[in-house]
Protein backbone atom coordinates (compact mmCIF):
# COMPACT_ATOMS: atom_id res chain seq x y z
CA UNK A 1 0.00 0.00 0.00
CA UNK A 2 2.97 2.25 0.31
CA UNK A 3 3.02 3.20 -2.81
CA UNK A 4 -0.28 5.06 -2.97
CA UNK A 5 0.76 7.53 -0.56
CA UNK A 6 1.20 10.03 -3.34
CA UNK A 7 -3.12 9.65 -4.40
CA UNK A 8 -5.29 12.48 -4.21
CA UNK A 9 -8.04 11.00 -1.27
CA UNK A 10 -11.18 10.29 -3.83
CA UNK A 11 -8.41 8.06 -5.16
CA UNK A 12 -7.19 6.72 -2.67
CA UNK A 13 -10.69 5.56 -1.19
CA UNK A 14 -11.47 3.82 -4.91
CA UNK A 15 -7.94 2.06 -4.58
CA UNK A 16 -8.50 0.80 -1.04
CA UNK A 17 -12.44 -0.58 -2.37
CA UNK A 18 -10.62 -2.09 -5.58
CA UNK A 19 -8.15 -4.18 -3.26
CA UNK A 20 -10.52 -5.30 -0.81
CA UNK A 21 -12.50 -6.51 -3.19
CA UNK A 22 -9.60 -8.05 -4.45
CA UNK A 23 -8.43 -9.54 -1.46
CA UNK A 24 -12.03 -10.68 -1.29
CA UNK A 25 -11.93 -12.74 -4.39
CA UNK A 26 -8.75 -14.53 -4.43
CA UNK A 27 -10.31 -16.00 -0.86
CA UNK A 28 -13.41 -16.48 -2.61
CA UNK A 29 -11.47 -18.63 -5.09
CA UNK A 30 -8.78 -20.25 -3.19
CA UNK A 31 -9.28 -22.48 0.13
CA UNK A 32 -11.06 -20.48 2.25
CA UNK A 33 -8.88 -22.60 4.93
CA UNK A 34 -5.72 -20.89 3.83
CA UNK A 35 -4.14 -16.89 4.18
CA UNK A 36 -3.70 -16.20 7.83
CA UNK A 37 -5.34 -13.40 9.40
CA UNK A 38 -2.75 -11.06 9.42
CA UNK A 39 -2.61 -7.61 7.17
CA UNK A 40 -1.02 -8.39 3.42
CA UNK A 41 1.69 -6.80 3.63
CA UNK A 42 3.27 -9.50 1.10
CA UNK A 43 5.62 -10.58 3.75
CA UNK A 44 4.87 -14.36 4.78
CA UNK A 45 5.24 -14.78 9.09
CA UNK A 46 5.78 -18.23 9.88
CA UNK A 47 5.34 -19.48 13.29
CA UNK A 48 7.42 -22.65 14.08
CA UNK A 49 7.24 -24.82 16.93
CA UNK A 50 10.24 -26.53 17.15
CA UNK A 51 10.57 -30.54 19.44
CA UNK A 52 13.78 -29.00 21.52
CA UNK A 53 17.71 -29.35 21.45
CA UNK A 54 18.05 -32.97 22.84
CA UNK A 55 20.24 -33.93 19.68
CA UNK A 56 22.90 -32.70 16.94
CA UNK A 57 20.42 -33.65 14.24
CA UNK A 58 17.69 -30.94 15.99
CA UNK A 59 20.61 -28.91 16.03
CA UNK A 60 21.15 -28.64 12.27
CA UNK A 61 17.73 -29.15 11.64
CA UNK A 62 16.89 -25.80 13.73
CA UNK A 63 20.15 -23.96 12.07
CA UNK A 64 18.58 -25.19 8.32
CA UNK A 65 14.98 -23.32 9.30
CA UNK A 66 16.37 -20.50 10.43
CA UNK A 67 19.16 -19.88 7.12
CA UNK A 68 16.14 -21.07 4.96
CA UNK A 69 13.78 -18.23 6.54
CA UNK A 70 15.78 -15.74 6.07
CA UNK A 71 17.08 -16.40 2.58
CA UNK A 72 12.79 -16.90 1.54
CA UNK A 73 12.44 -13.69 2.96
CA UNK A 74 10.32 -15.33 5.39
CA UNK A 75 9.89 -13.54 8.73
CA UNK A 76 10.35 -16.50 11.63
CA UNK A 77 8.75 -16.38 14.91
CA UNK A 78 10.73 -19.57 16.61
CA UNK A 79 9.64 -21.63 19.60
CA UNK A 80 12.06 -24.69 21.53
CA UNK A 81 9.40 -26.62 23.19
CA UNK A 82 12.43 -28.68 25.52
CA UNK A 83 10.26 -31.79 24.61
CA UNK A 84 7.36 -31.40 25.73
CA UNK A 85 4.12 -31.24 24.12
CA UNK A 86 1.82 -28.65 26.59
CA UNK A 87 4.99 -25.93 25.58
CA UNK A 88 4.17 -26.62 21.77
CA UNK A 89 0.59 -26.27 22.06
CA UNK A 90 1.07 -22.88 23.70
CA UNK A 91 3.17 -21.76 21.28
CA UNK A 92 0.91 -22.72 18.63
CA UNK A 93 -2.18 -20.92 20.59
CA UNK A 94 0.55 -17.61 20.53
CA UNK A 95 1.24 -18.05 16.94
CA UNK A 96 -2.73 -18.29 16.16
CA UNK A 97 -3.25 -15.27 18.73
CA UNK A 98 -0.50 -13.48 16.21
CA UNK A 99 -2.38 -14.13 13.58
CA UNK A 100 1.27 -15.42 11.81
CA UNK A 101 0.28 -16.58 7.87
CA UNK A 102 1.41 -20.42 8.42
CA UNK A 103 2.41 -22.03 11.43
CA UNK A 104 4.95 -25.13 11.03
CA UNK A 105 5.91 -27.51 13.62
CA UNK A 106 7.70 -30.82 14.63
CA UNK A 107 5.49 -32.33 17.20
CA UNK A 108 7.10 -33.89 19.84
CA UNK A 109 5.03 -37.05 20.08
CA UNK A 110 2.42 -38.18 17.75
CA UNK A 111 -0.88 -37.81 19.51
CA UNK A 112 -3.44 -35.48 20.93
CA UNK A 113 -2.83 -32.15 18.40
CA UNK A 114 -6.64 -32.11 17.15
CA UNK A 115 -8.24 -29.46 19.38
CA UNK A 116 -4.67 -27.14 19.01
CA UNK A 117 -5.18 -27.67 14.97
CA UNK A 118 -8.85 -27.32 14.97
CA UNK A 119 -8.03 -23.97 16.55
CA UNK A 120 -5.32 -23.05 13.45
CA UNK A 121 -8.10 -23.72 10.81
CA UNK A 122 -11.11 -22.12 12.80
CA UNK A 123 -8.12 -19.26 12.75
CA UNK A 124 -7.32 -19.66 8.89
CA UNK A 125 -4.22 -20.27 9.16
CA UNK A 126 -2.63 -23.40 7.55
CA UNK A 127 -0.55 -25.47 9.20
CA UNK A 128 2.64 -27.37 7.88
CA UNK A 129 4.07 -30.41 9.59
CA UNK A 130 7.29 -30.63 9.46
CA UNK A 131 9.87 -33.55 10.75
CA UNK A 132 7.57 -35.86 12.47
CA UNK A 133 3.68 -36.78 12.13
CA UNK A 134 0.70 -36.77 14.17
CA UNK A 135 -1.66 -39.48 14.23
CA UNK A 136 -4.99 -37.56 13.74
CA UNK A 137 -8.14 -38.94 11.81
CA UNK A 138 -8.74 -35.22 9.92
CA UNK A 139 -6.00 -34.87 7.44
CA UNK A 140 -7.36 -31.32 6.46
CA UNK A 141 -6.12 -30.10 9.80
CA UNK A 142 -2.82 -29.92 8.06
CA UNK A 143 -1.99 -28.61 4.86
CA UNK A 144 1.62 -31.43 4.29
CA UNK A 145 3.56 -33.32 5.95
CA UNK A 146 7.34 -33.35 5.35
CA UNK A 147 9.88 -35.48 6.43
CA UNK A 148 11.44 -39.03 6.72
CA UNK A 149 9.80 -42.38 6.11
CA UNK A 150 10.84 -43.44 9.63
CA UNK A 151 9.54 -47.26 9.21
CA UNK A 152 11.94 -47.56 6.23
CA UNK A 153 15.49 -46.30 8.35
CA UNK A 154 14.32 -48.80 11.16
CA UNK A 155 13.75 -51.87 8.38
CA UNK A 156 17.12 -50.68 6.85
CA UNK A 157 18.70 -50.96 9.77
CA UNK A 158 17.55 -54.21 10.76
CA UNK A 159 17.65 -56.19 7.18
CA UNK A 160 21.58 -55.19 7.58
CA UNK A 161 21.25 -56.91 10.34
CA UNK A 162 19.82 -59.70 9.01
CA UNK A 163 22.69 -59.98 6.20
CA UNK A 164 25.38 -59.81 8.64
CA UNK A 165 24.44 -62.58 11.24
CA UNK A 166 22.79 -64.88 8.23
CA UNK A 167 25.10 -67.56 9.38
CA UNK A 168 24.98 -67.18 13.26
CA UNK A 169 24.34 -70.51 15.19
CA UNK A 170 22.72 -69.39 17.78
CA UNK A 171 21.08 -66.42 19.39
CA UNK A 172 22.07 -62.98 19.04
CA UNK A 173 20.71 -60.55 21.54
CA UNK A 174 19.87 -56.89 20.81
CA UNK A 175 19.27 -53.95 23.04
CA UNK A 176 17.50 -51.04 21.66
CA UNK A 177 17.66 -47.49 22.74
CA UNK A 178 14.28 -45.49 21.62
CA UNK A 179 13.54 -42.24 20.80
CA UNK A 180 11.30 -39.94 23.36
CA UNK A 181 7.66 -42.31 24.19
CA UNK A 182 5.22 -41.74 21.81
CA UNK A 183 7.70 -39.89 19.34
CA UNK A 184 7.01 -40.61 15.32
CA UNK A 185 10.48 -41.28 15.01
CA UNK A 186 10.50 -43.63 18.32
CA UNK A 187 7.57 -45.92 17.20
CA UNK A 188 8.46 -45.78 13.48
CA UNK A 189 12.02 -47.09 13.68
CA UNK A 190 10.98 -49.49 16.32
CA UNK A 191 8.14 -51.06 14.18
CA UNK A 192 10.64 -50.90 10.52
CA UNK A 193 13.61 -52.86 12.80
CA UNK A 194 11.65 -55.39 14.19
CA UNK A 195 10.03 -56.38 10.96
CA UNK A 196 13.12 -56.86 9.12
CA UNK A 197 14.80 -58.79 12.03
CA UNK A 198 12.05 -61.47 12.41
CA UNK A 199 13.50 -62.83 9.14
CA UNK A 200 15.90 -64.70 11.01
CA UNK A 201 14.71 -65.80 14.98
CA UNK A 202 17.95 -65.97 16.07
CA UNK A 203 18.22 -62.13 16.38
CA UNK A 204 16.63 -61.14 19.93
CA UNK A 205 15.62 -57.96 21.46
CA UNK A 206 15.89 -58.73 24.55
CA UNK A 207 15.84 -55.31 26.43
CA UNK A 208 14.55 -52.11 25.09
CA UNK A 209 13.81 -48.31 26.78
CA UNK A 210 13.50 -44.85 25.73
CA UNK A 211 17.17 -43.07 25.87
CA UNK A 212 15.00 -39.65 24.94
CA UNK A 213 16.93 -39.32 21.85
CA UNK A 214 19.99 -37.41 24.18
CA UNK A 215 23.46 -38.60 25.05
CA UNK A 216 22.96 -38.67 28.71
CA UNK A 217 20.19 -40.68 27.97
CA UNK A 218 21.38 -43.46 25.81
CA UNK A 219 24.42 -43.53 28.25
CA UNK A 220 22.56 -43.94 31.37
CA UNK A 221 20.20 -46.58 29.70
CA UNK A 222 22.91 -48.89 28.38
CA UNK A 223 24.64 -48.49 31.70
CA UNK A 224 21.27 -50.60 33.21
CA UNK A 225 21.41 -52.48 30.15
CA UNK A 226 24.86 -53.83 30.85
CA UNK A 227 24.29 -54.72 34.78
CA UNK A 228 21.27 -56.43 33.61
CA UNK A 229 22.54 -58.73 30.64
CA UNK A 230 25.45 -60.53 30.45
CA UNK A 231 25.50 -60.81 27.08
CA UNK A 232 24.83 -58.37 24.39
CA UNK A 233 25.92 -58.53 20.78
CA UNK A 234 24.15 -55.78 19.24
CA UNK A 235 22.44 -52.03 19.99
CA UNK A 236 20.34 -50.30 17.93
CA UNK A 237 20.07 -46.79 19.03
CA UNK A 238 17.20 -44.90 17.22
CA UNK A 239 19.85 -41.66 16.79
CA UNK A 240 23.14 -41.43 16.73
CA UNK A 241 23.36 -39.42 20.36
CA UNK A 242 22.22 -42.32 21.82
CA UNK A 243 24.91 -44.65 20.45
CA UNK A 244 27.29 -41.84 21.14
CA UNK A 245 26.17 -42.04 25.00
CA UNK A 246 26.04 -45.86 24.89
CA UNK A 247 29.98 -46.02 23.54
CA UNK A 248 31.02 -44.06 26.99
CA UNK A 249 29.04 -47.19 29.41
CA UNK A 250 30.59 -49.44 26.78
CA UNK A 251 33.91 -48.75 27.31
CA UNK A 252 33.65 -48.10 31.19
CA UNK A 253 32.33 -52.03 31.14
CA UNK A 254 35.62 -52.96 29.31
CA UNK A 255 34.18 -53.90 26.18
CA UNK A 256 34.95 -52.50 22.61
CA UNK A 257 32.47 -50.87 20.62
CA UNK A 258 31.47 -51.55 17.03
CA UNK A 259 33.75 -54.99 18.13
CA UNK A 260 32.15 -57.13 21.06
CA UNK A 261 28.82 -55.24 20.38
CA UNK A 262 27.84 -54.14 16.83
CA UNK A 263 26.23 -50.83 16.82
CA UNK A 264 23.09 -49.65 14.98
CA UNK A 265 22.22 -46.20 14.85
CA UNK A 266 19.79 -43.64 12.86
CA UNK A 267 20.50 -40.13 11.61
CA UNK A 268 24.31 -39.53 10.54
CA UNK A 269 25.48 -36.40 11.74
CA UNK A 270 28.78 -35.66 12.21
CA UNK A 271 29.56 -37.45 15.56
CA UNK A 272 27.99 -40.50 14.49
CA UNK A 273 29.81 -40.73 11.20
CA UNK A 274 32.76 -39.94 12.47
CA UNK A 275 32.41 -43.07 15.30
CA UNK A 276 31.37 -45.26 12.01
CA UNK A 277 34.10 -44.25 10.40
CA UNK A 278 36.39 -44.63 13.70
CA UNK A 279 34.91 -48.51 13.81
CA UNK A 280 33.02 -47.71 16.93
CA UNK A 281 29.49 -47.88 14.97
CA UNK A 282 28.61 -50.32 12.16
CA UNK A 283 26.12 -48.78 10.66
CA UNK A 284 23.45 -45.99 10.25
CA UNK A 285 20.72 -45.53 8.23
CA UNK A 286 20.72 -41.72 7.12
CA UNK A 287 17.88 -39.21 8.68
CA UNK A 288 18.14 -35.62 6.81
CA UNK A 289 17.79 -32.46 9.09
CA UNK A 290 18.16 -30.59 5.98
CA UNK A 291 14.31 -29.75 5.56
CA UNK A 292 14.24 -25.91 5.63
CA UNK A 293 14.35 -25.04 2.31
CA UNK A 294 11.35 -27.10 1.38
CA UNK A 295 9.39 -25.84 4.29
CA UNK A 296 9.79 -22.37 3.24
CA UNK A 297 8.63 -23.37 -0.66
CA UNK A 298 6.18 -25.01 0.38
CA UNK A 299 4.90 -22.25 3.39
CA UNK A 300 5.05 -19.79 0.30
CA UNK A 301 2.74 -22.07 -1.86
CA UNK A 302 0.26 -22.85 0.83
CA UNK A 303 -0.10 -19.44 1.92
CA UNK A 304 -0.83 -18.57 -2.04
CA UNK A 305 -3.45 -20.85 -1.78
CA UNK A 306 -1.62 -23.71 -4.14
CA UNK A 307 -1.85 -27.31 -3.67
CA UNK A 308 0.43 -28.93 -2.37
CA UNK A 309 1.11 -32.69 -1.80
CA UNK A 310 -0.27 -34.36 1.43
CA UNK A 311 3.36 -35.86 2.27
CA UNK A 312 6.57 -34.63 0.80
CA UNK A 313 9.60 -37.61 1.96
CA UNK A 314 12.76 -37.16 2.50
CA UNK A 315 15.34 -38.81 0.20
CA UNK A 316 17.77 -40.72 2.11
CA UNK A 317 20.38 -43.40 2.19
CA UNK A 318 22.56 -45.85 4.51
CA UNK A 319 26.63 -45.79 5.46
CA UNK A 320 28.86 -48.47 6.34
CA UNK A 321 32.26 -47.69 7.76
CA UNK A 322 33.65 -47.50 4.24
CA UNK A 323 30.97 -45.04 2.83
CA UNK A 324 31.65 -43.05 6.50
CA UNK A 325 35.07 -42.17 5.72
CA UNK A 326 34.41 -41.27 2.18
CA UNK A 327 31.47 -39.00 3.02
CA UNK A 328 32.91 -37.64 6.10
CA UNK A 329 35.12 -35.01 4.25
CA UNK A 330 31.96 -33.00 2.75
CA UNK A 331 29.28 -33.68 5.30
CA UNK A 332 27.89 -30.44 6.25
CA UNK A 333 26.43 -31.50 9.51
O1 LIG B 1 16.38 -38.79 14.51
C1 LIG B 1 16.69 -37.48 16.46
C2 LIG B 1 16.00 -36.26 16.92
O2 LIG B 1 12.60 -36.45 14.63
C3 LIG B 1 13.97 -37.36 12.96
O3 LIG B 1 14.66 -36.45 16.46
C4 LIG B 1 13.91 -36.64 14.25
C5 LIG B 1 14.67 -37.31 15.38
C6 LIG B 1 16.13 -37.57 15.09
O4 LIG B 1 16.12 -35.99 18.22
O5 LIG B 1 18.08 -37.34 16.52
Amino acid sequence: MGKMRTQSAPWRAAAVLASVLLVGGVAACGNSDTGGGSKDDGKITMGFSQVGAESGWRTANTTSIKESAAAAGIELKFDDAQQKQENQIKAIRNYIQQKVDVIAFSPVVESGWDTVLKEAKDAGIPVILTDRSVDSADKSLYKTFLGSDFVKEGRLAGEWLVEQKKTASGPVNIVELQGNTGAAPANDRKKGFGEAIAANPNLKIIASQPGDFTRAGGKQVMEQFLKANKQIDVLFAHNDDMGLGALEAITAAGKVPGKDITIITVDAVKDGMQALADGKFNFIAECSPLLGPQLMDLAKKVHAGEEVPARIETQETTFTTEQAKEALPNRKY
